[in-house]
């Protein structure tokens, strides 16, 4: 029988015997452990890649990692005076005076986190202005000098009075740049001043600390002043469950240089629970729009020993920690993925009118995407400048957590027939799968319609192994595989088409060491069928697709509506019929030239709404005879290249503004639809004429035309002519342009 090797001899072993000696073992007698775990684990100049992989799977989460890996959804709370001036990054000159905060309603923040069933929050203590929202001994530039409560306000203790009320845990960001530290002439940041050994907390005469602590570190001004710093958040407070680190720099200076494991020294010993974001601890997903990978792997290498190391570089690739990556790294290190967005487009609060929110549907599918799939969701809700979440933001996160208790909160595996020790819901317990082929199978108590599944491994003790896997349902007397994934880690949830089954298998299909789970769970999604849009490409095939969000800030790819509805079906009609589950099937862009489109989705046996789009005449023959100028990038064949998103922008200057296109043939038009670009407002056409032309020398005016409240609703508008005409060349003349405009721009040009 195969031993595990004692944990003080496990790193060495040669590490060639080790894997001779695992491979060895029968796959029934393989044990779950073959090493001692760490959080981090050297790999040695004769590691092969067998023997990585082995290190791999003995890496652990840190206590911290765990419970922060268990908070799942967490709240971001951008707030300063970022807030009153409508700027997403502050330039450290302002006023303290602009914070000009007349109520603050934190227990409103904790409701709304409540409801959606996050279970921490982390408040931009100090942004990259430096104004810092408590009472600081060693600033000014904060609400200390700002009109709320007449100086004597306190946002973080406010929060922190709200935290312990709801029971939600709290974190601090704390921006290493500091641009009032930067700016101010007496400013501490990059000043030049010498490491020489300080006290922390400096004492300030008349602000006594409760707690007695005090650490001797050999800094410069700045870093002492950082430190000072985070000993107030840390130490009066109450307990701060996470220190969050941005590595955004608007601005550097005097080489300043951040001693990290000095300010880390500071953590352990103030804050042992708090897990530390952009350094060892978590780490950023790679990018702020809610994007998640479809592998996201916990253990990462790094170059070089991250429990020393002092600066951690962004980690954005697409492949974190595939084999190919761990074989070529020094150090194996645990660290997950905080996927961090902003419920609103932008960081900071700036209005209830332009800047947009994200819709349920948006914010639960990063939720599924990212809690399963292996990582945190930080999401950020901006408090408006009343001092509270506004209302379509506290609407958002109730609906999500509605959805997300209803779908996640009770398992259709109760009552189950399968390993007790993955159905329970404590998650005590585990199953070691020692198979060489590992199932798992469940038989439920009654046929059941399922269309996620959860799973996680037993990260805590074994780390994360499996690197791939699969769903099988029972359908129709057989096993038919309904999902498939790569790996798992602390949880993965598989969506697919609703089934309706009385059995589940669940295969580990690869896995860098034996797998170990902890639970599984099943769950239904009550999903709707969704809004539909279509599109047109260039060779002239219509699309038709759940409606994407118009959320237009860092857009991150999903259709949340597709996503959703995973086994959703669209039927439409090109006859002006109402469609229904006879019509044609959509199933790959189809050629369509002038006409109507209606489409429906159908999704298990229920019906959406019947959506309908009317296409103009096809434009792949259209060519640009001329405009009258054109901006760099917004030439004149983008207003027909059936992209919505590019447009043709006059020059300034331009005294005509006019455009020439060929249609290729002599055509019949009855009308025609104008679509302004809507990522600029200044240069829509609100006042026209169209002239015709057989030959394109001989014009003859049609008519004019007048769209009105583009700047507000910039959404295509139609114009019908007096009377039908024949045309092969049509030239738009813009007239006069929205709110004085200075260009005219057009994003699409159709014709009927
Ligand atoms: C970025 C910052 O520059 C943004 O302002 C924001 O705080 C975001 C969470 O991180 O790096």
């Amino acid at each position: 029988m195969c031993m595990i090797a004692p944990k003080k001899y496990g790193y060495f072993l040669s590490i060639i015997t080790l894997c001779i000696w695992l491979t060895s073992c029968t796959p029934k007698g393989k044990p779950a452990l073959a090493l001692s775990t760490e959080n981090t684990i050297a790999l040695d100049n004769d590691d092969i890649e067998d023997s990585v992989r082995i290190k791999a799977a003995h890496i652990v989460p840190s206590k911290n990692q765990f419970e922060a890996l268990k908070d799942e959804f967490i709240a971001f709370v951008h707030f300063g005076p970022n807030t009153f001036t409508r700027m997403e990054w502050g330039n450290g000159m302002e006023d303290p005076a602009i914070f000009n905060l007349k109520n603050l309603n934190t227990d409103q923040w904790c409701q709304a986190m409540k409801d959606a069933g996050m279970k921490k929050v982390i408040i931009t203590a100090k942004h990259h202005d430096g104004f810092v929202l408590w009472q600081s001994r060693y600033t000014k530039h904060g609400v200390m000098s700002s009109p709320y409560k007449n100086g004597e306000g306190d946002v973080v203790k406010e929060l922190a009075a709200s935290c312990k009320k709801y029971g939600i845990k709290l974190g601090v960001y704390l921006s290493p740049a500091d641009l009032y530290q930067i700016e101010h002439p007496e400013g501490l940041y990059g000043n030049l001043s010498k490491y020489t050994k300080r006290t922390i907390p400096r004492q300030i005469e008349g602000r006594p600390f409760e707690n007695k602590t005090t650490f001797e570190f050999e800094v410069d001004d700045y870093n002492e002043y950082f430190l000072n710093q985070l000993f107030e958040l840390l130490t009066e407070y109450g307990p701060i469950d996470e220190v969050w680190f941005d590595g955004a720099h608007p601005k550097r200076k005097g080489n300043q240089q951040y001693k990290y494991r000095d300010w880390k020294k500071l953590i352990t010993a103030l804050a042992p629970n708090a897990v530390v974001f952009g350094k060892e601890g978590t780490r950023w997903c790679g990018n702020e729009a809610g994007a998640t990978r479809d592998t996201e792997w916990s253990v990462v290498p790094y170059d070089e020993d991250p429990r020393t190391m002092n600066l951690f570089a962004d980690i954005t690739d697409e492949d974190v920690g595939s084999m190919k990556k761990l074989v070529a790294g020094k150090f194996l290190h645990y660290q997950p993925a905080e996927t961090n967005t902003s419920i609103r487009e932008g960081w900071f609060y700036r209005d209830d009118t332009d800047q947009k929110v994200r819709t349920t549907d948006d914010v639960f599918d990063i939720y599924e995407r990212s809690v399963g799939g292996n990582s945190i969701f930080l999401l950020n809700i901006p408090p408006n400048r009343e001092g509270e979440f506004s209302d379509q933001d506290v609407q958002v996160l109730k609906e999500t957590g509605q959805r997300i208790k209803e779908t996640y909160g009770v398992s259709l595996l109760d009552g189950a027939d399968g390993p007790k020790e993955l159905l329970g819901q404590d998650n005590k317990t585990h199953l070691i799968l020692q198979d060489a082929e590992p199932i798992v199978e469940v038989t439920l108590p009654k046929a059941t319609k399922i269309n996620r599944f959860l799973v996680q491994e037993h990260v805590e003790v074994y780390g994360e192994r499996v690197s791939e896997h699969a769903l099988d349902a029972w359908i129709n007397d057989e096993w038919k595989e309904v999902a498939s994934a790569t790996n798992i880690g602390y949880k993965r949830i598989l969506r697919f088409p609703e089934i309706e089954t009385t059995k589940l298998r669940l295969r580990i299909l690869a896995s860098r060491y034996t797998p170990v789970l902890q639970h599984i769970s099943a769950h239904y999604f009550k999903s709707r069928p969704p809004q539909l849009q279509f599109s047109r490409n260039s060779k002239g095939e219509v699309s038709i697709v759940p409606k994407m969000s118009d959320f237009g800030w860092n857009p991150n790819g999903e259709n949340a509506g597709a996503n959703l509805n995973k086994g959703m079906q669209i039927f439409y009609t090109t006859d002006g019929q109402v469609p229904n589950s006879s019509s044609s099937l959509f199933t790959d862009p189809f050629v369509f030239g002038e006409g109507e489109v209606k489409a429906v989705a159908i999704m298990n046996g229920e019906k959406g709404s019947t959506a309908t789009f009317r296409f103009g005449i096809p434009k792949m023959t259209w060519t640009l005879v001329e405009s009258s100028s054109a901006q760099k990038k917004h030439e004149g064949e983008l207003l027909f290249d059936e992209n919505p998103n590019t447009y043709w922008q006059s020059q300034e200057n331009d005294g005509n503004k006019s455009v020439v296109i060929d249609l290729g043939e002599e055509l019949q038009i009855s009308a025609f639809a104008y679509t302004p670009p809507t990522s600029i407002s200044n240069s829509m056409i609100e006042k026209g004429t169209i002239f015709s032309s057989q030959d394109g020398k001989v014009w003859t005016q049609q008519d004019s035309f007048t769209f009105g409240n583009l700047i507000n609703d910039p959404t295509q508008r139609t114009f019908r002519f007096n009377k039908k005409f024949q045309a092969r060349y049509i030239k738009l003349q813009a007239n006069e342009i929205a709110g004085n405009g200075p260009k005219a721009a057009i994003a699409e040009l159709d014709f009927y």
